[in-house]
């Protein structure tokens, strides 16, 4: 990509702009990290700067399997802003943080996703990105939380932080189209085979080499719970803390109408008693996350919505669900509780017994892997797994050189 402008970018400076949030409420917006907000704006920067090369080091062996060079195009943008992504907290680090700062920059080369020594902070970036399909699903649900968590921090009081993030989720959104439309085409491959075909048993499906509904929708429950689980606990005092003290708002927090300071305000959030999926209402302040995390929610369920018209329009009966917030839940109140995708509360054998109805079982894996197991090099050429895209890029044909190989 010899165009791409490798830098640190950030949106320009607003003279007048305050803090819009928490006890600094109306206060100008800090140039200069305050003193008693240090370690916790540190730990923020150094945790959102950790997931950007971990989902490179997660990606990194996909272009040996792309199913087309339109989609090595792709993940090698993908992959290269997220580098450029990690540089961008880097820098933050570097020029506001002194010593400290270049010290957990160097221990962000140091981990490694999934090493069992030192691994990535957070859960889901340890998680293998073993094929295309994991890819998508990736870049559709974490990218994702990466959008909302990125506009949390763009309403920091600290403005270069505001200003880096508001850039970076500029690219953003072209890692979660490449997702969206990566699923969509694979479910429309799917689609014209069950058919052209008149099948519709996962082991006719798969005969005919592409990869049947049911398996996409156990890598979607995957994929969605583990990206649940990054938004932290559903009750959680560092996010009151990130918020009263300016550093960290809410989704859209300037265009929401209230006092901005929560002091009274409640949220419901829920919680498993018994045999039960209880719903309390607990004050607005420690459920920030939950709140972020029903944003997410629902923007998720309507891309989920756009996936299922492409079987609709199939007219193929079978629907793509989201499962229950509590299934398989590592972070937060459903943790230790095994619930089904439908909400039901189980023992854990009764679950274990389903637990490769839900999830992709190794054979899925296998599968799927078995379907991609060189690359796709010839101009205009598409794996026969995957449905080529409506269109190319910058307008370019779908046979168009995308990558070169010198
Ligand atoms: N896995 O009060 P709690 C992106 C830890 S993605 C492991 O519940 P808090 C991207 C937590 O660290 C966006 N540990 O949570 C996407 C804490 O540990 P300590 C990344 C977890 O702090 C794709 C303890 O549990 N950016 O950009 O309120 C490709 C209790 O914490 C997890 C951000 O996340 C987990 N899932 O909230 C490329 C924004 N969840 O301190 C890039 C910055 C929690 O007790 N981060 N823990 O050792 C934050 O705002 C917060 O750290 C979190 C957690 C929302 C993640």
């Amino acid at each position: 990509m010899p165009e791409y402008r490798w830098g640190i970018f950030l949106q320009p400076p607003d003279e007048k702009r305050q803090v819009n949030f928490g006890i600094h409420k109306g206060q100008p917006a800090w140039q200069d990290v305050p003193g008693e907000y240090r370690s916790i704006l540190r730990r923020i920067v150094v945790t959102q700067g950790d997931t950007e090369p971990a989902s490179v080091e997660q990606q990194k062996m996909l272009g040996l399997s792309c199913p087309s060079l339109y989609d090595l195009r792709n993940i090698f943008q993908v992959n290269v802003e997220e580098g450029r992504h990690l540089w961008a907290m880097v820098y933050l680090l570097h020029r506001y943080f002194g010593r400290d700062g270049r010290e957990e920059a160097e221990s962000l080369l140091a981990r490694r996703s999934g090493d069992t020594d030192n691994p990535r902070i957070l859960g889901a970036f340890n998680e293998p990105t073993p094929d295309w399909l994991a890819f998508y699903m990736f870049t559709f649900f974490t990218d994702r939380d990466g959008k909302f968590q990125l506009c949390a921090l763009a309403e920091s009081g600290f403005d270069p932080l505001a200003r880096t993030c508001r850039f970076m989720l500029t690219e953003e959104a072209h890692h979660m189209f490449v997702g969206e439309s990566g699923v969509s085409r694979i479910i429309q491959r799917t689609c014209e085979v069950m058919k052209e075909n008149k099948i519709d048993a996962p082991a006719d499906v798969r005969a005919l080499g592409v990869i049947d509904l049911q398996t996409i929708q156990r890598y979607l429950n995957f994929h969605y719970s583990v990206t649940l689980d990054l938004y932290g606990s559903d009750v959680s005092s560092n996010a009151a803390n990130y918020y009263t003290s300016g550093l960290k708002g809410r989704f859209r927090e300037t265009k929401l109408e209230d006092d901005h300071i929560l002091r009274d305000a409640m949220y419901p959030v829920s919680e498993v008693v018994g045999d039960k999926i209880n719903t309390k209402q607990v004050p607005a302040l420690t459920s920030l996350n939950e709140r972020l995390r029903d944003d997410y929610i629902e923007e998720i369920q309507a891309g989920v919505d756009r996936w299922q018209r492409v079987i609709d329009e199939a007219g193929i009966p079978f629907r793509l669900t989201l499962p229950h917030k509590g299934f398989h839940r590592e972070i937060g109140n459903f943790t230790g509780h095994f619930i089904s995708p439908t909400g039901e509360i189980l023992s854990e054998e009764q679950w274990k017994a389903h637990e490769f109805d839900w999830l992709p079982s190794p054979k899925d894996y296998s599968y799927v892997q078995s379907l991609m197991s060189g690359r796709v090099a010839e101009l205009g050429k598409f794996a026969n797994w995957i449905a080529p895209p409506v269109k190319g890029v910058n307008g370019q044909p779908l046979d168009f050189q995308y990558v070169r190989f010198n």
